[in-house]
């Protein structure tokens, strides 16, 4: 039988994708493709200590492509590399509230990374969901609290 959902069962529905994160082994060598290839701006380089990464942005529409570096091989973009290669590694969903996001999707049975949201690039909020609970997706909630 067909579901029928109620508005309030989506009080955390994402409004975009904010950003598509991809694992790249070269920063300056990724950022040089993306700049002399594709034509986009990178605006901001950042380092993220506590997710052990140095990222890179470029807009690109709504959205955003952050380029990620890992400063550390047993980081989590470290080990993505080491066991997959470069590529595509998470999709970040923005959302109004991290914290009550990551509360909703806990309460419909999906296993979170971040109980509480963290401090990610640009001053967002970040917060992710395991991929195991995401169709193999690393997905992150991403929002200004
Ligand atoms: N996408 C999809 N699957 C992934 C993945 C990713 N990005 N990273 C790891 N996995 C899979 C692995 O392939 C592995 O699958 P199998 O069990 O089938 O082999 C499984 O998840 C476990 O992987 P692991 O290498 O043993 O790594 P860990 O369990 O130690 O960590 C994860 C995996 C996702 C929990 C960890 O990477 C994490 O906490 N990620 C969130 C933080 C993060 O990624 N930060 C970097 C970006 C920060 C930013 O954007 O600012």
């Amino acid at each position: 039988m067909m579901h029928v959902w109620v508005l309030n069962e989506f009080m955390m529905k994402p409004t975009h994708i904010e950003h598509i994160g991809i694992a790249v082994s070269d920063l300056e060598k990724a950022i040089r493709f993306y700049e002399e290839v594709l034509g986009l701006v990178c605006y901001a380089i950042e380092e993220v200590k506590d997710q052990k990464v140095r990222t890179a942005f470029f807009r690109i529409g709504e959205t955003k492509i952050e380029l990620l570096e890992s400063m550390d091989p047993e980081g989590p973009v470290g080990k993505f590399i080491e066991k997959r290669g470069e590529g595509i590694h998470h999709i970040a969903l923005a959302v109004n509230d991290v914290t009550n996001a990551l509360r909703e999707v806990e309460d419909k049975g999906i296993q979170l990374i971040d109980k509480q949201p963290r401090k990610g690039a640009e001053g967002f909020m970040i917060g992710f969901l395991h991929p195991k609970s995401t169709f193999g997706v690393l997905t992150e909630f991403c929002g200004k609290k």
